[in-house]
């Protein structure tokens, strides 16, 4: 398959100024009539993109088009001799019911209950029709949708113009909107569908009366006042925060359950995943809900930062996305605890970014090449994307970042941007904030070392701080970029801050002095994880037991227990520290910790899935070693508090459902010392389970005690699962976590996995019921690195290779470090890589398997 590069970058020859589409659904077929008004902006002749299409017509100015007139090859029609404004109608042929790949316009659903859905980004439009699928190219679309009559919603971008029956078609009817903004063909929606809908409204701060729909089946309406709220909230905080109104008169969102992520920013018409937008208390997590919320947001905040401001091209992305990610977690931030919200966004980053980084599949902020678009809505672009935007934020100071983020929106509203144009307008009060564009070119996570010396005589302490970061293949070798380390210095005796100081990294190797220091402090570096960074500093143990205590807030306390694990964890960084200070540590503060801020309490102990410390391994990893040094780890902390465990969890009672930070922290708490009881044998934790279970308020206490049960195989748990079946069937997004808990339990076989794979409610074609049983197993490592483990899992990407190459490539993801396995694993990974290369086609999984 050929790359596209970024350095071949073209203007478009045409620009579209209006598009009048006319989509017909009927009962095999769809049938899309466009007419395209296009200007030439250069030399050169129309191209038009298009795949999966059957042309009937094509005529310019009202001619049709001779075959000498135009050639259609692979995925692209050109039109030779264009005069300088070209009228083009044309009309396709489109079958959205055998659409398996769930891009362009497709049926969802199955039975008597489908319905028919757009997912245009990032270029699926193309395959609704020919045009100039790129994001540089901005034209006002107007959308007829036609369709028989037990489609009663019939949906689309912008104002609803026009409704009514179809002539001499009794049972058919017809919507035309308009949508007055210059959009992007990937910023197109439709829905057709028989849906309620959850009314509400929003006076934006400029005065205008905004309809916000959230749209759902009859049986999911109930579970849309959270979503409802968290639209309102996000409508209200991004004009508090960044001075950005809603810009229609009209705000939907649609839940669908076949949904190949989790939702999409479609201008005036979001369409969600159900997953990502649907909540209730029985049904749904906290954590789950938590991030309904921040989702809801995200999709909100891209109103300005991707649809008013958009991408010049996809290599871009990261310019709406890294963006957009940051302004969500700030809003999350503002409704939780900060330092939780830190804590959860840091992990996901260290997890999954940090782990991508490290191997083959590693590639820039702003990816350079690519064969397939899709295979880069990477955690890199967005998560990494999203630190660089912070790193800057903190290096202005909230007044100029506000600055320059009004100087974006002025300068930018309405085209489509690079990222070198955010840098400028970001830069106008300091020119420095330039210097970080080499963050978005250059792939790999930097390592920053370093180490003190005190002089007492001079009453100095110098810090001296080096950066590294791997040469990634096919790149420039690397430069030092811009890091922002954000330090404080602690006082031994009192424990107290001393000094604190932003210090700037942006050479190979840097001196930091502090003076006036009366006796050597304890340092903390990369406070609330100032860079994206890993940090090797020469700690004692006893400096971070030190500032496990002292520090100032509940992400350094975390960070530091975190170094902690790491140390005594993983291997080829020196000498392995002993647990002995961790647990001592750990036990002083937690039961202090429970009372005060009981979901703090939760995530300091945490310690990394076996996963997350695979991911720091680069060489003869062993999967079976790593769990178990990463379980015996678990099991000593759960031994070290078994004597607490049971005041712990009676201090944390069950009460009816409330849905506050405070309440969440205690039932995030609780499942945690749940699990370690059961973990240190506390005789009557089983008891616990079944009891939090049956007397369960919310789905978080209910799927905990679940959880636990099935991963500590309590001889209940099968009866428990089955209850959990029973009560839930009617409900997809909760069978999803039925099938997920079994996929990923601790004692899951490849054969358990094939089972589930073949349960009757098993559907390959709902990527949440998929990623339910597949990502859940993929959770296992020790399970997912053996021959039947990889041959399942291979097999299941061959299946979903040519009907949903996104999904597929996606799931494969997962196995691009095998490369770090110790042999004979390696080798085994390597043979079945190579055989999965010879069945697939998809240039998707193929561009995912390049490295093999
Ligand atoms: N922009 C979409 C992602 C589209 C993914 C296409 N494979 C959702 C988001 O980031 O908000
Ligand atoms: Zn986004």
């Amino acid at each position: 398959p050929s790359k596209i590069n970024l350095k071949d970058y073209t203007k478009p020859s045409f620009d579209v100024e209006t598009v009048h589409l006319d989509i017909k659904l009927f009962e095999d077929y769809a049938q899309v009539d466009s007419k395209l008004e296009m200007v030439r902006q250069t030399a050169g002749d129309i191209v038009l993109f298009g795949e999966s299409l059957e042309l009937l017509t094509i005529t310019m100015n009202g001619k049709a088009l001779n075959t000498e007139d135009y050639q259609q090859e692979a995925g692209k029609l050109t039109i030779y001799n264009a005069p300088e404004r070209a009228t083009l109608d044309i009309q396709v042929r489109i079958c959205p019911q055998t659409n398996t790949a769930l891009e362009g316009l497709y049926m969802a659903g199955s039975g008597d209950d489908t319905m028919f859905v757009t997912q245009c980004e990032p270029e699926g439009f193309r395959k609704i029709t020919f045009y100039p699928d790129r994001p540089d190219v901005l034209a006002i679309f107007t959308t007829r949708l036609e369709a028989d009559k037990r489609y009663p919603t019939l949906l689309a971008n912008g104002n609803l113009v026009e409704a009514g029956e179809v002539a001499d078609a009794p049972d058919r009817h017809y919507a035309i909107w308009h949508d007055p903004t210059n959009k992007p063909s990937y910023l197109f929606a439709c829905v057709v569908a028989d849906l309620d809908v959850l009314t509400d409204s929003y006076t934006t701060s400029e005065g205008r009366e905004v309809l916000l729909e959230l749209y759902a089946k009859s049986a999911d309406i109930d579970k849309c006042d959270v979503g409802m709220q968290a639209l309102k909230d996000a409508m209200k905080w991004d004009e508090v925060n960044y001075g950005r109104a809603y810009d229609l008169d009209r705000y939907m969102i649609v839940a669908v359950s076949q949904f190949n992520m989790g939702a999409m920013e479609n201008k005036g018409l979001n369409i969600f995943n159900t997953a990502c937008v649907l909540s209730s208390p029985e049904t749904t997590t906290d954590a789950r809900s938590f991030s309904v919320k921040a989702i809801i947001a995200h999709e909100y905040f891209h109103n300005w930062t991707g649809n008013r401001i958009t991408c010049r091209d996809w290599f871009q992305l990261c310019l709406k996305e890294g963006f957009t990610v940051y302004r969500d977690q700030s809003f999350s931030a503002d409704q939780q605890s900060s330092a939780v919200q830190r804590i959860d966004d840091v992990a996901t980053l260290r997890a999954h970014q940090f782990s991508e980084d490290a191997g083959p599949l590693a590639h820039p902020v702003r990816p350079e090449s690519f064969v397939e678009i899709n295979n880069f809505y990477t955690t890199t672009v967005y998560e990494k994307g999203a630190e660089i935007v912070r790193m800057i934020a903190n290096t202005l100071g909230p007044n100029d970042f506000r600055k320059g983020t009004d100087e974006y929106f002025r300068r930018y509203d309405g085209q489509a941007v690079t990222v070198e144009d955010f840098l400028s307008a970001l830069s106008i009060t300091d020119e420095k904030i330039e210097n970080f564009i080499d963050w978005y070119r250059q792939p790999g996570t930097p390592v920053v070392s370093g180490s003190q010396t005190y002089d007492s005589t001079a009453q100095t302490l110098t810090i001296t701080l080096n950066q590294q970061t791997r040469h990634v293949k096919g790149f420039d070798a690397p430069k030092p970029l811009p890091i922002p380390v954000a330090t404080a210095l602690f006082d031994k005796d009192s424990g107290a801050i001393v000094a604190e100081r932003m210090l700037l990294l942006d050479e190979a190797t840097q001196t930091f002095v502090f003076e006036n220091v009366a006796s050597e402090p304890v340092v903390s570096l990369l406070r609330d994880f100032s860079a994206p960074v890993q940090l090797n500093y020469d700690y004692q143990d006893a400096d971070l037991a030190f500032l496990l205590k002292h520090e100032t807030n509940g992400f350094n306390r975390w960070q530091v227990t975190q170094m902690l694990v790491n140390r005594i964890l993983l291997q080829g960084q020196g000498t392995k520290s002993s647990p002995d200070v961790y647990l001592e540590a750990l036990a002083q503060t937690l039961p202090v910790l429970a009372a005060d801020d009981a979901m703090l309490a939760a995530r300091l102990l945490d310690i990394p899935s076996a996963q997350e410390l695979a991911s720091a391994i680069s060489k003869d990893y062993d999967p079976v070693l790593v769990k178990e040094q990463r379980d015996g780890l678990y099991k000593q902390v759960a031994d070290k508090l078994k004597g607490q465990w049971a005041e712990l969890y009676n201090n944390l009672p069950m009460q009816s459902y409330e849905d506050s930070a405070e309440a969440r922290g205690i039932r995030a708490l609780r499942n945690v010392v749940l699990d370690m009881a059961l973990t240190a044998n506390v005789d009557a934790a089983a008891d616990w389970a079944q009891q939090q279970y049956d007397n369960a308020s919310c789905m978080t206490e209910r799927f905990g005690a679940l959880k636990a049960m099935v991963n500590h195989q309590l001889v209940d748990a099968d009866k428990y699962l089955a209850d959990f079946y029973e009560r839930f069937q009617a409900n997809d997004l909760v069978i999803d976590l039925w099938f997920s808990v079994q996929a990923a339990a601790d004692d899951v076989t490849p054969d358990m996995v094939k089972s589930l794979l073949t349960h009757t409610d098993f559907d390959w074609n709902t990527p949440n019921r998929v990623r339910s049983v597949i990502s859940a197993f993929s959770s296992q490592p020790t399970v997912l690195w053996t021959a039947e483990g990889l041959e399942m899992y291979t097999g299941v990407i061959q299946k979903l290779d040519d009907a949903n190459p996104v999904l597929a490539s996606r799931l494969l993801q997962v196995l691009a470090r095998w490369n770090t396995l110790a042999e004979p694993r390696r080798q085994m990974a390597h043979e079945q890589l190579v055989d999965l290369q010879k069945n697939v086609s998809s240039k998707h999984v193929l561009e995912s398997l390049e490295s093999v």
